[in-house]
């Protein structure tokens, strides 16, 4: 028996008398999908070979090594970085992320060709694609208005976009047998109060229903929207609104997204989870950390990734229609380490929650026992996850977490450090 597995028979039975199946809650932790976003490997720059900077209100930060020049250089990083995330994981890229260009070919009318290599990269490795339409980066984001904008013409290459990027995400669908996950968000503001708030909205509305018009099976493609509080320079109006999205999402049908970078750092989205779920029953989350603003810092294990984390696990049955995605990019440090260290973490944080007590506590507080209930939560957080955590790595083959850099320095000095 390994050290991982003695720990682990130890940490089940103490686990057991809380009424708690630590094997069972890696076998379900095991299956929960996690996407990863291929934007933190790129710095979300795309391959169209434009020269477009960064825009709509993003912006990532540092300037380490070993940024991902093509989309062959992203698969490749992808690759170690999935080689130690244990569990079911899935990539998601964003609508510029293209494999390849076609001359005359904008992105109004990118198809599934334009990712052939990710499509057979995908079979080859059977992991499941999600895609996000980009309407940022490109010079028809034009005073700062996207699908929202006043001239049709402006607005009906966006939606052309969205069209063709829900029409890619079909072709991964069905390719891989699981819907794919395709978000809308769309940066549209303004730095300061404008006049008229409500026709940006309409616009924004309609250019929705327009886009969404086009019947897609959700077997091969689901549609979420993504709202947003500010970005940097859009600081007092973003037109897709926390209420303009929970209300488009209710009527039209759509999966609520939560980027848990997007709201005022003392609103709690892990809150928010239960109010979407008991209307839809599902969502997608936008894993990220913000710091001051949106600033995408690589997620961390603290108390809001927890929070999370035993929402999605208590208002989801084990995290099925829940969808999670991390969003968060850092260039300040090694890029596959902060997939490997976020996503790592998003895992952590589901089988903490998967293993809290959770029964013990909703029977004391049907007793209407809140100091027990508060004693519980407080005692659990000294349970043994972390010997469960390090023989559910054991079992996947995976490095723990201190030998996880190993494999990290190695490649960067081989291939990350040779990049310009
Ligand atoms: C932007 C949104 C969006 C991201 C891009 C890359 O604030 O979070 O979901 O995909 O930033
Ligand atoms: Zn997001």
């Amino acid at each position: 028996m390994s050290r991982a597995e003695k720990a682990f028979e130890i940490a089940r039975e103490i686990y057991s008398e809380h009424g708690v199946d630590a094997a069972k809650a890696i076998d379900i932790l095991d299956k929960i999908p996690i996407s990863i976003h291929a934007w933190q490997g790129d710095d979300v720059k795309g391959f169209e070979s434009t020269g477009h900077s960064l825009t709509g209100g993003c912006q990532v930060t540092g300037s380490y090594p070993g940024c991902a020049r093509n989309s062959e250089e992203l698969r490749a990083d992808l690759e170690l970085a999935l080689k130690l995330i244990p569990g079911t994981s899935r990539v998601c890229l964003q609508g510029h992320e293209v494999d390849v260009m076609f001359p005359g070919v904008d992105r109004d009318a990118f198809t599934i060709d334009n990712f052939a290599g990710w499509l057979n990269w995908s079979k080859e490795r059977g992991i499941g694609m999600d895609i996000a339409p980009a309407y940022y980066s490109h010079p028809k984001l034009d005073h700062g208005l996207s699908l929202s904008h006043p001239d049709p013409g402006i607005r009906r290459f966006w939606i052309n976009h969205g069209k063709a990027i829900r029409r890619v995400a079909e072709a991964f669908g069905k390719a891989q047998g699981t819907p794919s996950v395709c978000n809308q968000w769309a940066p549209d503001g303004f730095k300061d109060t404008p006049a008229d708030k409500l026709s940006p909205r309409i616009r924004l509305k309609e250019a929705l229903d327009e886009m969404f018009a086009d019947v897609i099976d959700e077997k091969y493609e689901l549609d979420c929207v993504e709202p947003k509080l500010f970005g940097i320079g859009v600081e007092s109006y973003t037109v897709g609104s926390n209420d303009f999205y929970l209300m488009y999402a209710a009527k039209a049908n759509k999966l609520m997204c939560f980027d848990s970078g997007h709201f005022h750092p003392t609103e709690d989205v892990g809150d928010k989870i239960s109010a979407v779920v008991a209307q839809q029953g599902r969502m997608l989350l936008h894993v990220s950390r913000g710091v001051h603003w949106d600033s995408d810092h690589v997620i961390l294990l603290n108390d809001e990734l927890l929070r999370i984390a035993r929402e999605t696990v208590r208002c989801c049955n084990g995290g099925t229609n829940i969808y999670i995605c991390l969003d968060y990019f850092d260039a300040s440090i090694n890029r596959i380490a902060a997939w490997t260290i976020g996503a790592r973490n998003m895992r952590k944080a589901l089988l903490i929650a998967l293993l809290e007590p959770y029964n013990e506590l909703v029977q004391l507080e049907q007793n209407w026992d809140f100091t027990g209930r508060m004693a519980h939560s407080e005692m659990s957080k000294a349970l043994p996850w972390t010997d469960v955590w390090q023989f559910y790595c054991e079992k996947n083959g995976m490095p723990d977490d201190y030998a996880m850099m190993e494999p990290i320095r190695a490649y960067e000095k081989k291939v990350l450090l040779n990049r310009d």
